[in-house]
């Protein structure tokens, strides 16, 4: 008997092919599936972004100019409190970030060379390991990007309105603000440029809050009426300090008049005072212009009036100074929302690694100063959020000491790609993950430092360091032989400098065996500490002194007096 009816026979008979592909379709799903997956990455990076100026970092500074859309990633995963560069500077930053390796290893020492871009880097490894690469914004380090499926580029520093931007071999300008612009080139890639089948690595790098703080017009007024506390150091002498006493970059002796803090040269005008680069303000268009000016003179206006003189006028300097800063990291916040709405409306959250840091600390007028390039804290530390729910828990803080040498290294280890035996970081990833192996205290005992960019922009002498836990030591060399030993536990501004006291004597050896022994592991030789011969220090302070409208005979000695 044939209990098949006969309607039935041919559908089956036709069919069954059909459930043949499908079963192996199937098998080869559940193998997919089984694939590690390998999580998206999402790095943006601001230039010259102070903790101090991040809420999630809990500073009062940035208490009167929250950061709500960075905090996000802070509440959603992980606060590095100890996370510090190893040269701080700009383009010697993201060459760390780039190789996983320090400054005297990849070659980029500092800004105005070229990096040597045909050497393994984080994006060429990712490539390697399947991902799509791209990188918006500014990338500081001559010569083309290399290792990016796509890039779009500042030129050099970049302009906050109406910049320049390289993509190929073309230079175009790009009508609008710098911020807002870039960010829109992050979110164009990431709709309509990538491979959607496929893992992605995208760098989002700001231009902003970078000098010379031009905020966008949406934001001139924004902190008009805030008065932000200056700090207690604000007039620091620098006693014990060699080095501090010769920079130039102390907010009332250095910063120019017009350039930085947009003074006008007389009540009712709108011409700047000392403004050496014309091109940030020229570049506007009419209508940018208008709203700049009709924003700035009655802020300038009353200046005028006030008449300011001494330390009143110094404060003066540090306000508007805090206000502009502020207001440009409001766009970048801002700027942070909008990608990461982005990337939730889009289902990307959950695998997708988001990075908010910046090249480099800042100072916000502590010690008097703005810029960067010391080893001291507000310049040392890198804020350092992220967040990837798969792994990190929520409001997770870590406490070790860690460093932009360990990015690659990280990235490459959540990608399941191989870290190179030549990396000098280390992956961050055990911190990371709950109830690892590692804790904070056992990941590293003490960083290394070197900056070389001397004589530049701000006369700040070479040096090199090593930062524990507790205590820093510094050797500032070239032309100045200088050793400061500071307790950051006693004295967290670096004011006292504890080099020969007999009661730290142990602790000054113990730091310097330290440093010995970090300048070998990372193959620190002699090479590195060339000095500079004295005419071209001379040279570069006469520079400096004509580019401040100084005169070149008499500058460096200026340097001496202090407000009072
Ligand atoms: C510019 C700035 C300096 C700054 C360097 C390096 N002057 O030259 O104040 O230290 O960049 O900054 S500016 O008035 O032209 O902006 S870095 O972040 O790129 O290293
Ligand atoms: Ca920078």
């Amino acid at each position: 008997m044939n209990f098949t009816p006969n309607f039935l026979k041919i559908p089956l008979i036709f069919f069954l092919p059909s459930l043949f592909f499908l079963a192996c379709n199937d098998e080869k799903k559940s193998a997919e599936t089984e694939k590690p997956k390998r999580p998206n990455i999402v790095f943006i990076m601001a230039d010259d972004h102070a903790e101090q100026a991040i809420s999630a970092y809990g500073h009062p500074l940035s208490q009167l100019a929250p950061t709500p859309n960075i905090d996000r990633i802070a509440n959603n995963g992980a606060r590095f409190i100890n996370n510090f560069n190893t040269n701080s500077i700009c383009g010697p930053s993201r060459a760390v970030i780039l190789t996983g390796k320090f400054s005297h290893v990849n070659g980029f020492r500092m800004n105005g060379e070229v990096f040597d871009g045909s050497q393994p880097t984080l994006p060429k490894y990712l490539k390697k390991a399947g991902y799509q690469t791209a990188i918006v914004g500014k990338w500081h380090l001559h010569g083309l990007p290399q290792g990016f499926d796509y890039w779009h580029v500042l030129n050099d520093q970049g302009n906050y309105y109406n910049p320049e931007f390289i993509k190929d071999q073309d230079t175009t300008i790009i009508e609008g603000y710098t911020t807002d612009i870039i960010t829109e080139m992050g979110i164009d890639w990431l709709s309509n440029r990538r491979d959607k089948d496929e893992p992605f690595f995208l760098m989002v790098h700001h231009k902003a809050p970078h000098r010379n703080w031009m905020p966008p017009i949406r934001h001139i007024n924004t902190y008009d009426s805030i008065k932000f506390p200056l700090p207690e150091t604000y007039f620091a002498k620098h006693e014990g300090q060699v080095a501090s006493q010769e920079q130039l970059q102390t907010i009332y002796e250095d910063m120019y008049e017009g350039h930085d803090l947009k003074l006008t040269v007389s009540k009712g005008s709108d011409s700047l005072r000392h403004n050496p680069w014309t091109s940030d303000f020229e570049r506007m268009n009419p209508e940018q212009r208008k709203a700049w000016n009709d924003a700035y003179r009655p802020k300038n206006d009353a200046f005028h009036e006030a008449n300011l003189k001494g330390r009143d006028l110094a404060r003066w300097k540090g306000q508007r100074y805090l206000r502009d800063y502020m207001g440009t990291v409001q766009a970048v916040d801002e700027g942070v929302g909008k990608i990461l709405d982005y990337l939730e409306e889009n289902d990307l959250t959950e695998n997708t690694i988001i990075v908010y840091t910046t090249d480099q600390g800042f100072y916000l007028g502590e010690k008097g100063f703005f810029d960067k390039r010391f080893m001291y804290e507000e310049s040392l530390a890198m804020p350092l959020l992220i967040q990837y729910p798969p792994v990190i828990e929520k409001g997770t803080k870590v406490d070790a000491l860690t460093q932009n040498l360990d990015f690659a290294p990280t990235f490459l280890d959540f990608a399941g790609a191989e870290i190179p035996s030549d990396m000098q970081g280390k992956s961050l990833k055990p911190l990371l993950t709950p109830n690892s192996e590692i804790s904070d205290e056992a990941f590293r005992d003490a960083v290394y430092y070197h900056y070389y960019d001397f004589p530049a922009f701000h006369m700040v002498k070479r040096h090199y360091g090593v930062r524990t836990e507790r205590y820093k030591l510094i050797h500032f060399y070239d032309d100045i032989d200088t050793w400061e030993l500071y307790d950051l536990q006693k004295d967290p501004a670096e004011v006292n400098n504890l080099y020969g006291d007999e009661e730290y004597a142990e602790i000054q050896e113990r730091l310097h065996s330290k440093l010995d022994s970090l300048q070998q592991v990372y193959n620190v030789t002699e090479e590195e500490f060339r000095t500079t011969p004295e005419e071209k220090v001379e040279q570069a302070y006469r520079n400096f002194a004509r580019l401040a409208g100084e005169d070149p005979d008499t500058y460096p000695e200026k340097k001496k007096t202090q407000v009072d």
